[in-house]
């Protein structure tokens, strides 16, 4: 097996994808027209007929759709096709209201795969592989979306699902798991274990980890790696659009390359709705041009990131997503300063002594937000000496308050000391709403 998994599409010429994309916007388009009430009056309130959306250049046309447009239209409201041909049932977790349904018929759990495939081939992974999923399974796309995309490579999947990490660590060492996929928080927790527990690398035979689902940044990509001894590669995708494999990195380790063929991504101006150029970031929105069970035209995803066009070194023509730096619904505001939980990892990635695991905890005290990042110590450090943790506390609090431009707490905790997490790791601590 060679290092793509559709050759075609992957290295196909901009005029090629633009005509593939053409074909299927149209035709999706009409789809929902005469199948989903919710756009019929969408489109009919814009003034858009199915047949003036010719091509791609008509896109900018179409109205968006939001995750409340969805929650409004709660369970199935927006499914294109009778529940009689959806074959299965996803659902985003969601941290507030009602969680957001998603259904995918046979065909659409096909071009799953064949885009988890995608990136699984990117990794370096071939059939001879095996794919230990430390995913969730179950209603998160995350453990079945990787799962169909390792049967469609015929690889060896092992299902294993997120929890019991020294069950992992045994599965690790005994299955022969050559590809690791979970959280990236995950794979440091299980990278960390086996530090603990005095697993030598030569006794685990992983050489890949595809990891996604949450905001990652290169420093604890260096980290994961060195903990086990593996590449890692990133992975992105979102319940209402299809799971894991929308996007997905190379070996280039440089941006997501996103199916389009599938998926067409534009970048906005959260403000404005105005579609940004090349290398500008914004909201990400997406079309799903092929679905058929849940076809979304201009999906908003709050993700902020930026498009990039061109040849990629891995020979992929496929347009190129930067790593999301986090969501607009992510973004604090602190005493009406954005505040973006990636820039607090930065520095604590990048000052010694400290861990990746953090949380950072806003409260609100006389009318006024404060915030304090509480971090662990690196072990072997000597969490005893006062001296050392203050000087440390307050070298933190200075380089914070020189990248976010506000002035932060900073509490040093023992190691270990940060509950871990198995799936999506939960950073912020926001109780000011608590006081309203
Ligand atoms: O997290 C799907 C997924 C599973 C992706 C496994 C990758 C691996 P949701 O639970 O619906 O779906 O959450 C989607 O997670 O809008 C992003 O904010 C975030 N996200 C997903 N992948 C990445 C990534 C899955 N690689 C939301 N980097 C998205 C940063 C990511 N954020």
């Amino acid at each position: 097996m060679g290092k793509f998994r559709s050759p075609e599409i992957e290295t196909a010429s901009r005029h090629t994808m633009r005509i593939v994309q053409s074909d299927r916007l149209a035709d999706m388009v009409r789809r929902v027209y005469e199948n989903v009430p919710f756009y019929k009056k969408k489109l009919d309130e814009c003034g858009i007929r199915p047949e003036d959306i010719k091509s791609v250049d008509d896109l900018s046309k179409l109205p968006f759709t939001n995750k409340t447009d969805l929650r409004d239209n709660y369970p199935y409201g927006l499914f294109a096709l009778p529940l009689g041909q959806v074959t299965e049932i996803h659902a985003s977790s969601g941290t507030t209201g009602k969680q957001t349904v998603v259904g995918y018929t046979e065909n659409d759990l096909k071009t799953w795969g064949e885009c988890a495939a995608r990136a699984i081939t990117a990794a370096g992974g071939t059939h001879e592989d095996v794919l230990h999923v430390s995913y969730g399974y179950g209603l998160f796309t995350g453990g079945l979306g990787l799962h169909y995309g390792g049967q469609a490579m015929g690889s060896t999947v092992i299902p294993a699902s997120s929890g019991n990490t020294a069950r992992q660590l045994t599965i690790m060492q005994d299955f022969g798991s050559t590809i690791l996929c979970c959280t990236p928080s995950y794979a440091m927790y299980l990278g960390e274990s086996r530090e603990e527990a005095g697993i030598p690398l030569s006794a685990i035979h992983l050489k890949a980890g595809i990891f996604g689902a949450e905001p990652w940044t290169e420093q604890m990509r260096k980290s994961i790696e060195e903990k086990l001894g593996i590449k890692a590669y990133d992975i992105y995708g979102l319940s209402e659009v299809m799971g894991p494999g929308v996007a997905f990195e190379c070996e280039c380790q440089d941006g997501l390359h996103v199916n389009e063929d599938f998926f067409i991504p534009e970048i906005i101006d959260p403000e404005t709705g105005e579609v940004l150029p090349d290398g500008e970031y914004g909201e990400l929105v997406f079309t799903c041009i092929t679905k058929e069970a849940l076809p979304l035209i201009r999906y908003r995803t709050r993700d902020i990131t930026c498009l990039t066009h061109g040849t990629c070194a891995c020979g992929r023509t496929l347009v190129k997503m930067g790593k999301p730096r986090g969501r607009s619904d992510d973004m604090l505001i602190i005493r009406g300063v954005n505040v973006f939980p990636s820039q607090i990892e930065e520095v604590l990635l990048h000052t010694k002594g400290v861990t990746a695991n953090y949380q950072i905890v806003v409260e609100r005290v006389n009318n006024l937000d404060t915030l304090e990042v509480r971090v662990e110590m690196a072990p072997g450090m000597d969490f005893d000496a006062v001296r050392l943790v203050e000087e440390k506390e307050r070298e933190i609090k200075g380089r914070l308050h020189s990248v976010l431009g506000l002035s932060a707490s900073v509490t040093i905790v023992e190691p270990k000391s940060i509950e871990r997490s198995e799936g999506k790791a939960k950073r912020i601590i926001d109780n000011r709403h608590t006081y309203d």
